[in-house]
């Protein structure tokens, strides 16, 4: 019972400054030591840079029911309310930028060999950062899909008109996976792979709710890979990863990077 005890108080990292020092320093010596690298975003990273989460006080999910706006029957129903959704999300995010967590994320990428960026984000702050080997495995909020020939192109126009059309005259919709989506068989086939092989993965700002992206951390862990968690809060992998450290990823990601390449 204290060993179990022990491990959750190790575990549970929170504001205590020096065991947040000597943590951020095991994921250092962690990093150092890695030749394959995972790394799992969520919302929480971009939260930093003012995007709303989804879930949370907060998040989008507080004022928008997620059935009415992200699943393909609502758009199916109402597909200029989605849009209207969309255009709102759009106009917002137009005005954001990377933080430091994506930045250093970007450039880790380049010291480590095998390293893969899984985000379930679909702002695009990861590429705007620089970051090149990134799944992007519920889509991206700038690129569009016709309905009808199934052609994803790049779109940054802002408002698009509620129902913006593709040359073949098809509906576009968001090149985004809804609920009850099933999510690009290769993208989630190199998330998996990637996962399998790593020494670690790093999981940042995910509320761990939604699959398949929810089974991630189980997964590297069952294949050996070294778990590290960082939240502002505790989630539902909180007490399955070998670290959890509590704090911004703003904050934390660049400190676990300091001085380690
Ligand atoms: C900070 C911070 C700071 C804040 N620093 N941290 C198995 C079991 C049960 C259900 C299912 C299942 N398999 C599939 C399902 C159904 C469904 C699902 O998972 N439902 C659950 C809700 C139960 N999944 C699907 O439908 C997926 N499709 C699929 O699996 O197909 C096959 C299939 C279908 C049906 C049945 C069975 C199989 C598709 C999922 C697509 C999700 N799409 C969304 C919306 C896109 C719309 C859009 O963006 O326009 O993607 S949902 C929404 O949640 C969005 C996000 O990417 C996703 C994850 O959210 P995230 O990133 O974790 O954000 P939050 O807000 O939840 O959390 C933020 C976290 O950050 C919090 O923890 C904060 O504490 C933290 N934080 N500030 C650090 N500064
Ligand atoms: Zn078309």
């Amino acid at each position: 019972m204290n060993i179990l005890h022990q491990q959750h108080e190790d575990r549970a990292i929170g504001e205590r400054s020096s065991v947040k020092d000597d943590a951020i320093q095991q994921v250092r010596a962690r990093i150092q030591q890695a030749t394959c690298v995972t790394v799992l975003t969520g919302a929480g990273i971009s939260a930093d840079s003012g995007v709303p989460t989804f879930r949370g006080p907060e998040g989008l999910w507080k004022n928008f029911r997620p059935e009415q706006l992200a699943s393909s029957k609502a758009f199916e129903r109402d597909p200029q309310l989605v849009w209207g959704w969309y255009n709102w999300r759009r106009e917002l995010l137009a005005t954001k930028t990377p933080n430091p967590a994506h930045f250093a994320l970007a450039e880790m990428e380049g010291h480590v060999r095998n390293f893969l960026l899984i985000t379930q984000n679909v702002d695009g702050l990861h590429i705007t950062a620089g970051s090149k080997r990134v799944a992007e495995i519920h889509g991206n909020i700038w690129k569009v899909r016709c309905t009808v020939c199934q052609q994803v192109t790049i779109n940054r126009e802002v408002p698009l008109p509620l129902l913006p059309s593709c040359s073949c005259g098809g509906l576009l919709r968001p090149h985004i996976v809804w609920f009850g989506e099933t999510l690009p068989a290769q993208v989630l086939e190199q998330s998996f792979n990637a996962l399998q092989e790593c020494d670690l993965l790093l999981i940042i700002g995910t509320s761990g709710l939604v699959y398949p992206a929810a089974s991630f951390a189980p997964v590297a862990k069952d294949h050996g890979a070294y778990v590290v968690e960082v939240n502002l809060d505790p989630t539902p992998h909180s007490d399955l990863v070998d670290l959890s450290i509590q704090g911004r990823a703003k904050d934390i990601v660049p400190q676990m990077l300091s001085g380690v390449f």
